[in-house]
């Protein structure tokens, strides 16, 4: 990371603009792996139609790239198990009837496992050296992962969140760090679901009650965001911003 001297802007999001350093804000995108985005992964095992995941993968690009031009910390998460299953709860693997079970056999290795083509990022938003990619056994980011470590050895405040899926990992996620006393802003574009109508709630809950769990914004205003910072324009905001 290459900023440590504070770099203030303002991003348009509701229920209210918030006023962030960006040298204390990081990019979390969580789960865009092909197991959940590809045919014959996870999310199709699920009976899922991944296709609607593919929405968030260029607005999510666009952020990403300006991410690392702003020299901001940028983390991947992966959701997924040891080959051996012992990080994955008996019940998780059992539940429902899927075509495939974490673990069995698919055209992309493996289902849900970690060193599988499946577990990987896809190609269009693949982490570059330097930038931590945090494996977790289950939804949130939080649970059983050193991504909270992490954070704070980098000193930060705020998390801007994209990825897959918005109602589960995603909500699951800004609902710990929020626990956690960040402040996260959800750029909804950037984040899928294979049900329209949850993420749409899902956002909904985020910045519902005067922004319960954090803010919502998106693509287009992050890279505002971005250019003020970058333009210099955002002084003006150097009071009381974290
Ligand atoms: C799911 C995720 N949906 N990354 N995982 O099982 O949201």
């Amino acid at each position: 990371m290459k900023t440590q001297q504070a770099l203030k802007t303002r991003i348009s999001a509701e229920p209210q603009p918030i006023e962030v350093d960006l040298s204390r804000t990081a990019l979390l995108i969580i789960d865009m792996q092909r197991d959940f985005l590809e045919p014959g992964g996870f999310g199709e095992t699920l009976g899922n139609d991944v296709s609607l995941l593919q929405a968030a993968v260029g607005p999510c690009k666009a952020v990403l790239e300006a991410a690392r031009r702003a020299g901001i910390l940028v983390i991947h998460t992966r959701e997924g198990h040891r080959p051996d299953l012992s990080d994955a709860p008996p019940y998780k693997i059992e539940r429902g009837a899927p075509s495939k079970r974490i673990g069995d056999v698919g055209p992309m290795g493996r289902i849900l496992v970690r060193g599988e083509p499946g577990h990987d990022i896809i190609p269009e938003l693949y982490p570059i050296a330097g930038e931590p990619v945090i494996d977790k056994p289950g939804k949130g980011a939080f649970c059983q992962t050193d991504l909270e470590l992490t954070l704070q050895n980098a000193g930060i405040s705020n998390i801007l969140v994209c990825g897959v899926t918005t109602e589960v990992c995603v909500n699951t996620t800004v609902r710990e760090a929020n626990d956690r006393g960040y402040r996260c802003v959800v750029l909804g574009d950037c984040c899928a679901s294979y049900f329209p109508e949850f993420h749409d709630m899902g956002l909904k809950m985020i910045k519902a009650q005067g922004g319960i769990f954090g803010w919502v914004s998106g693509s287009q205003e992050m890279l505002a965001a971005f250019a003020d910072a970058d333009a210099g324009l955002a002084p003006r905001f150097a009071q009381g911003s974290v």
